[in-house]
């Protein structure tokens, strides 16, 4: 069993529209837009089957715009198996304004799940994580849900024996902790307040990593660090990472990105470095993108042998 199954419990429309300039409280024609497939989770599954691996997306979809997700997945030959909810999946907006190079996210809140759909996420988990090598829950949760919720399905996933990713943030990832996922993906700020310090500068946050890599008894930590890289704590010590200087065009789901490379490294029994290598190339390339959840299998090969691992 070598399936990837990536989990997005909030999936939705992922709009991007480009604009050569964005005045606020003005009104503006927009020339060229993209909508995709996304929510966390189905990025990771996008950049996944980019770069090879089968891979099947889950999650909650509804209504019309659920359907439209589907579809869209259909168009790309990514296999899903979703549960069905009332009410509309949602539309998250990408505004890139091509002038400043910025990019201004509006997220809409999305369905309310109900108890039926969340017990029947529990058994579709089960299911799928016990074909899978890899299950990676990402992005928050949605309305309806308790707030503990990821501390089950990773909980089962887990008991399937899968390897399980999770890349959530505040209550989420602070509850989901509690059943010890394999890897978790926080940002400085979550690494600080998971455990109430303050992290200063990046000998502070090795020993924070650290940390929190013993306590939940984790296989590996991996703190993005924007353009800079990354740091990743794991079993045999902690890492900094370099990637090389890009041109930036769209840096959402860079992150999402960076757990495909690591996920799709992990279903192939790469090396520790290869699987490092792999994920921050996966990432720089969808930076050099101007849709999330895009990269390009070139580029990436030539970005990893020149990420640099250095052993701190
Ligand atoms: O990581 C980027 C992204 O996947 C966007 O494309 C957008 O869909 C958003 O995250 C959703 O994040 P959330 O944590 O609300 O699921």
């Amino acid at each position: 069993k070598h399936m990837i199954t990536t989990v997005t419990l909030n999936a939705a429309i992922d709009k991007t529209y480009y604009l050569p300039a964005f005045p606020l409280g003005k009104m503006s024609r927009v020339q060229r837009f993209n909508a995709a497939p996304g929510g966390k989770g189905i990025n990771v599954a996008k950049v996944a089957a980019q770069l090879g691996e089968p891979v099947t997306a889950t999650g909650f979809v509804g209504g019309m715009n659920g359907e439209i997700i589907k579809q869209l997945l259909d168009q790309i030959g990514i296999a899903h198996d979703f549960v069905s909810v009332a009410g509309e999946s949602r539309l998250c907006l990408n505004i890139l304004d091509e002038a400043k190079g910025t990019s201004t996210e509006l997220l809409e809140q999305g369905p309310s799940v109900d108890e039926g759909a969340q017990k029947a996420m529990e058994t579709k988990i089960r299911d799928l994580a016990s074909r899978s090598r890899i299950v990676c829950f990402s992005g928050s949760l949605p309305a309806g849900v308790p707030k503990d919720y990821y501390v089950g399905l990773v909980a089962i996933a887990k008991e399937a024996g899968a390897y399980v990713i999770l890349d959530a943030s505040g209550d989420a990832l602070r509850f989901g902790l509690e059943a010890k996922p394999d890897m978790i993906k926080p940002n400085e700020d979550e690494v600080a307040a998971l455990l109430g310090i303050e992290v200063a500068d990046e000998e502070a946050l090795r020993q924070a990593v650290e940390t929190l890599l013993q306590k939940y008894d984790m296989d590996r930590i991996s703190v993005s660090l924007g353009g800079a890289g990354s740091m990743i704590a794991a079993k045999t010590g902690c890492y900094r990472v370099k990637t090389p200087k890009v041109d930036v065009v769209n840096t959402v789901g860079c992150g999402d990105s960076f757990v495909a490379g690591m996920a799709v490294s992990l279903a192939r029994g790469s090396s520790f470095e290869d699987g490092l290598a792999l994920a921050s190339a996966a990432g720089t390339s969808n930076a050099m993108t101007d849709q999330a959840g895009m990269i390009d299998p070139e580029v990436v090969d030539r970005l990893r042998q020149q990420v640099q691992i250095t052993r701190l």
